[in-house]
């Protein structure tokens, strides 16, 4: 019996500095409607989808930058979605900044949750790849601050069995490096769900800018076919504060073939009926990991040569 699983991809448009909380969850909101239109049991929402990317400004009040956090969730900004999402019985995966009050300290991460159709939080997943740097660096157009605004991730990659399938997260950054994705492969995965939000311009590497749309595409095509899994990648698109960024949100299956994107780079649904069984034929032959993979050889071949470092910068 086929374990189908409609997914819809919720690209945002811009999200500026003054956008509320509430007229944020408003758009929200929308993509779920259109969702339940379009058929939808899972939305995906991209990475910080409640605010502005607030990472690229420089801000040395703690209180200033606490105020794009969320203490709660869902807190009172929020319960509509949550509402109206257990309404329309659509499960959803929201990306936003965590603050937990824990051992009478504070701490913060880029976190993503995943909720079920009746309601319930199912998964949390806290960023592990932070990058850009954790100083002013007033040469930057923008800052790209997450080191100093976040902690890494301290769960993991996580993979959940929810929604009639295995689902795993993992946001922005993250979908650039392999081991993402196998970690979660290594569990099974069957969808893998992200959200990000990608300046057209790395400050660092501007020779990589024209390659932008294609690194996006690559990282995902690749981590899908590897480990046998859909991807759901989703973007907060558009001129943010000044700040181009990409969009082109998709939908990848474990084939590595791009089966949906998205055309505008704003607030777009992109939907997909996923057959959960499409990865099999992956797993049980060119990615069998227990008939083929040699975890020994990778460990002995690391600590003979160990890892050589890249050329200082
Ligand atoms: N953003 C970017 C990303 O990984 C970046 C950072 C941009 C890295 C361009 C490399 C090149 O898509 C986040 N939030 O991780």
């Amino acid at each position: 019996m086929p374990r189908y699983l409609t997914v819809g991809a919720a690209q945002m448009g811009p999200i500026q500095r003054d956008h509320s909380r509430r007229d944020v969850v408003g758009r929200l909101i929308a993509h779920l409607r259109e969702a339940r239109r379009m058929g939808c049991e899972l939305v995906v929402f991209p990475e910080l989808t409640l605010t502005t990317f607030f990472p690229r400004w420089w801000m040395p009040d703690q209180a200033e930058v606490d105020a794009w956090f969320e203490a709660d969730m869902p807190g009172p900004d929020t319960a509509p979605l949550f509402a109206e999402a257990k309404a329309l019985g659509i499960g959803f995966c929201l990306g936003y900044a965590e603050l937990v009050r824990q051992d009478g300290g504070t701490r913060r991460f880029n976190t993503s949750i995943l909720v079920e159709r009746d309601g319930r939080i199912v998964g949390k997943y806290r960023k592990v790849h932070l990058p850009g740097h954790a100083e002013h660096e007033p040469w930057r157009q923008f800052q790209h601050l997450e080191k100093r605004y976040f902690e890494v991730g301290d769960l993991g990659f996580p993979v959940y069995r929810a929604f009639g399938g295995l689902i795993g997260m993992c946001i922005c950054n993250d979908r650039r490096w392999p081991e993402t994705y196998r970690v979660m492969g290594l569990q099974g995965v069957e969808i893998v769900l992200l959200g990000y939000n990608t300046p057209l311009h790395n400050p660092p590497a501007p020779d990589h800018d024209e390659h932008s749309w294609f690194h996006n595409q690559l990282v995902m095509q690749a981590g899908a076919y590897q480990n046998g899994t859909w991807v759901v990648g989703v973007a907060k698109g558009g001129t943010e504060e000044g700040v181009p960024s990409l969009a082109d949100s998709q939908i990848v299956a474990p084939s590595g073939k791009v089966v949906a994107r998205a055309a505008s780079d704003g607030d777009e649904l992109v939907a997909h009926r996923c057959d959960l069984d499409a990865g099999r034929s992956y797993k049980t032959t060119t990615f069998n990991f227990v008939v083929h993979r040699q975890p020994d050889q990778y460990r002995m071949i690391v600590e003979r040569k160990g890892a050589v470092e890249p050329p200082a910068t």
